[in-house]
């Protein structure tokens, strides 16, 4: 009997008993936050339409519209203007960081949302570089784990829930796990790194919002190459090694075959993949010129995330998708 298909996928119900794993529910998204140090302003991003920087208060007020939804978990970025950046990102946890100011009033306002805050010191540094330099061996990696265990602590100590750290120094999770064990935040606080994240080019909307471009130069000497799978598969090993508590890959949809990659090595380990600012861009501009209609393509590309392995995908689009979930 020759195989035929079509018996099978003609009902509604029969389609989706033919998809496997692929459901959408709301703990299935992060939503990544722009934190400014004015608390009651709200800057839009010219390269991000419709994602604004927003003050604590009128962060509160964007997501009372959205915890109702089924938000159940946000990705801190602060964005710092009046702090200085110099050659150490001292701004990243100094007490006027709108990131350290807000967790706590985040935590009092919403106490069941799962609050992540991004750890890097590129919006902070004067260079713009997601380390630390000196002048004999330009990137100084142990400089660099040291100063971002040291803020890992810090934003431990103002309520974080999950440290994210996106700066791709080698052994920094372990930098990081031992400095939050040693201050007792072992069963406190998880450690989702980005573990397989690209040297992209799908970063530049980001680098417009979070003022984060580096001053010279690239990130290419330490984030992975775009074709490396094999590194990646490396990298994801050495920070599973060092205690990592959850993985990411990133950007999403140019590496769903590393996201695939990872899920196979570590099936029992949640991972992460982050919907970069640059694929936004590219979905809301494709959609706003008529080319494409946004809610099907966002949703099939996020099914995509999800049918190549991914438990949480960080996306700008959240808001849109909670509201596509309720539907
Ligand atoms: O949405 C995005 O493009 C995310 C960019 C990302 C934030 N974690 C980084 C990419 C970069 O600018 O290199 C920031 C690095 N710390």
């Amino acid at each position: 009997m020759p195989r035929k298909l079509h018996s099978g996928i003609f009902h509604p119900t029969l389609r989706k008993l033919q998809e496997q794993n692929v459901q959408l529910h709301s703990y299935n998204l992060m939503y990544p936050i722009f934190l400014i140090e004015n608390d009651d302003d709200a800057q839009d991003i010219q390269s991000m339409p419709g994602i604004q920087r927003m003050g604590i208060n009128k962060l509160k007020e964007h997501l009372e519209s959205l915890i109702p939804k089924g938000l159940s978990s946000i990705l801190l970025f602060g964005v710092t203007e009046s702090i200085p950046k110099d050659e150490n990102g001292t701004a990243a946890d100094h007490p006027l960081n709108p990131v350290i100011r807000g967790l706590p009033k985040l935590l009092e306002w919403f106490p069941s949302l799962l609050i992540a805050c991004d750890l890097c010191l590129c919006p902070y540094t004067s260079h713009g570089h997601c380390g630390i330099f000196n002048k004999e061996i330009g990137l100084d990696n142990e400089a660099s784990i040291n100063r971002l265990a040291e803020i890992a602590v810090n934003y431990a100590k103002a309520g974080a829930h999950i440290i994210a750290p996106s700066d791709m120094m080698d052994n920094r999770i372990k930098a990081i796990k031992d400095a939050l064990i040693s201050h007792g935040f072992e069963k406190k606080v998880a450690l989702l790194s980005y573990a397989a994240k690209f040297a992209s080019t799908f970063y530049g909307p980001f680098r417009d919002a979070a003022k984060s471009a580096p001053a010279f130069g690239d990130r290419r000497c330490y984030q992975l190459p775009s074709g490396s799978k094999g590194l990646a598969a490396r990298a994801v090993e050495r920070d599973v090694d060092e205690g990592a508590d959850m993985l990411m890959v990133k950007p999403g949809l140019p590496y769903l075959d590393i996201v695939r990659q990872t899920k196979d090595m570590y099936p029992n380990i949640p991972l992460y993949v982050y919907q970069v600012s640059g694929e936004y861009a590219m979905i809301y501009h494709g959609s706003k010129s008529g080319t494409l209609k946004l809610n099907d393509v966002l949703m099939e590309t996020i099914i995509s995330f999800r049918r190549a392995g991914a438990d949480c995908i960080i996306s700008y689009f959240t808001p849109l998708l909670l509201d596509l979930i309720a539907k």
